[in-house]
């Protein structure tokens, strides 16, 4: 007769217990404080990228191809300028764009990038800068998904410092001329209409350039290796002819540009705890099937050390990224805060994606493994939408009150 199974101990029974009943990617249960459309939101955009974003997101980035064929049913769950009222967009708050981006870019940054840059950088300058005939005309085309936008500030000499600009545009009767180049436009080549920013004798305003403006021209940029399931793009002017109602008519300064930034790089603050996820939950499969010396790689120390790690900084990111919703809702959101959170979202997915290809040892260069692909993506991540560095500067002047850029 085989002896008595030993009683568990309270304590024993009940951290096996907490064990199992936390969610190893949300261990501070932020999701029980989203409400219940914030759930939907995030579980809708969830299923959508399950079913339909990741089978075919591999060869995408492989064959370095947007796939496009996935923006009717992005636009038909009504991502594409999800926060705007009216105009056929969803109306929804700030901590639910959060959440699709975080879900999206869970898939892949390049289709949180595709949606970003609709919505927060095309959608959100015509719906606040622009005119009522300007959103009749463009919104309701572009939350439909039938028409796609980019949003042209960088230039070949320096992105950092856009205030440097030399695209600019000169008044010709009713008309302005614009001529100049921007570098590294996401969506450029298949967009409807560019937002370009441009400097003119009345400050730099925004000018909404169509795709067969003689002219224009926005050839794709080949040989990446980030980012390749997204298009990115030059756009060249050569004295485009733009008419006056295709020119932005509610703001005239940087403060245009950099404000449609601070929306978007909110989205990025969420976007990478995606990316981070999508890794943490491929290295707790993988490292329990891994046998190495005798056991599953998960039962040594300096592994659950690393996964524990992973955990304690998407934790802080998730935490991070909904009080930064929650303010933005609020209508009490600094631009200063946007930057420390994309800083550190980032810099944590980018880390977390880099240790899991490490983990993964020679299979870690693989597509067929998640992390890869994460990892080179959140290389451009880091890079657009502000560098680190720049993100660095921005809470460093909000510190000592000089800017050091
Ligand atoms: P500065 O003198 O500080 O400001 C000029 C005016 O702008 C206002 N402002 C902002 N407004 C809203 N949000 C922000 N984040 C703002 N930052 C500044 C400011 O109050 C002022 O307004 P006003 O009314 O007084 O004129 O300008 P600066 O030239 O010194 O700029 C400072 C700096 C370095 C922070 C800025 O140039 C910067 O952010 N540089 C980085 C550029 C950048 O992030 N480029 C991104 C391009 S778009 C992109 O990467 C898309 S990727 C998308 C994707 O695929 O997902
Ligand atoms: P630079 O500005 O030349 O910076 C080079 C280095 O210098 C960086 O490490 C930077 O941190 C550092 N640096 C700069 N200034 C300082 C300083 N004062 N002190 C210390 N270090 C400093 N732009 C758009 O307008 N629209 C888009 O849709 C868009 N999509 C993009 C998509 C991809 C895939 C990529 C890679 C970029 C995209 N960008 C877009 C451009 C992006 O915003 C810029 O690449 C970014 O702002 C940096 O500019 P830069 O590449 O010219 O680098």
């Amino acid at each position: 007769m085989s002896s008595p199974k030993p009683v568990e101990s309270i304590d024993q029974a009940a951290r096996k217990k907490s064990v199992s009943s936390l969610n190893p990617l949300d261990l501070f249960d932020v999701r029980s404080m989203l409400s219940e459309e914030e759930v939907m939101v995030q579980d809708t955009v969830a299923r959508f990228v399950d079913d339909q974003v990741l089978p075919v997101i591999r060869d995408a980035f492989e064959q370095h191809r947007f796939p496009k064929e996935l923006v009717p049913e992005i636009a038909a769950l009504g991502l594409l300028g999800s926060s705007i009222d009216g105009y056929d967009c969803a109306g929804l708050n700030a901590v639910s764009y959060g959440l699709i981006c975080q879900e999206l870019e869970r898939g892949d940054s390049g289709l949180r990038s595709f949606v970003s840059v609709q919505s927060s950088l095309v959608m959100f300058p015509i719906y606040t800068y622009g005119s009522e005939e300007q959103k009749q005309r463009w919104l309701p085309a572009m939350a439909r998904g039938e028409a796609i936008g980019c949003f042209g500030l960088t230039e070949p000499h320096g992105g950092s410092d856009p205030g440097n600009m030399k695209t600019h545009a000169k008044r010709d009767g009713d008309d302005w001329i614009l001529n100049g180049s921007k570098m590294w436009i996401t969506n450029g080549t298949v967009a409807d209409v560019a937002v370009v920013w441009a400097r003119t004798d009345e400050g730099v305003k925004g000018f909404l350039v169509e795709k067969d403006m003689p002219g224009f021209e926005a050839p794709e940029i080949e040989n990446k290796m980030s980012l390749r399931a997204s298009i990115t793009s030059a756009l060249f002017f050569d004295n485009v002819r733009v008419p006056a109602a295709n020119v932005l008519p509610g703001v005239s300064s940087l403060r245009g540009p950099l404000s449609c930034l601070t929306q978007a790089r909110y989205g990025i603050c969420w976007g990478p705890i995606g990316s981070a996820q999508a890794c943490l939950a491929e290295l707790l499969d993988y490292t329990q099937d891994r046998i190495l010396f005798g056991r599953p790689l998960s039962e040594t120390q300096l592994i659950q050390a690393r996964l524990a790690d992973w955990a304690r900084r998407i934790t802080t990111a998730q935490l991070l990224a909904l009080q930064l919703g929650r303010l933005k809702d609020a209508g009490k959101l600094d631009p200063t805060q946007v930057s420390l959170a994309k800083w550190n979202n980032v810099r944590m997915a980018l880390d977390v994606a880099r240790d899991a290809r490490d983990m993964l040892g020679g299979s870690g260069i693989s597509a067929e493994y998640v992390p890869v692909r994460h990892m080179m993506n959140l290389e451009s991540v880091i890079t657009y939408e502000g560098t680190e560095s720049i993100h660095q500067l921005v809470v460093g002047k909000e510190l000592t009150g000089s800017a050091a850029f």
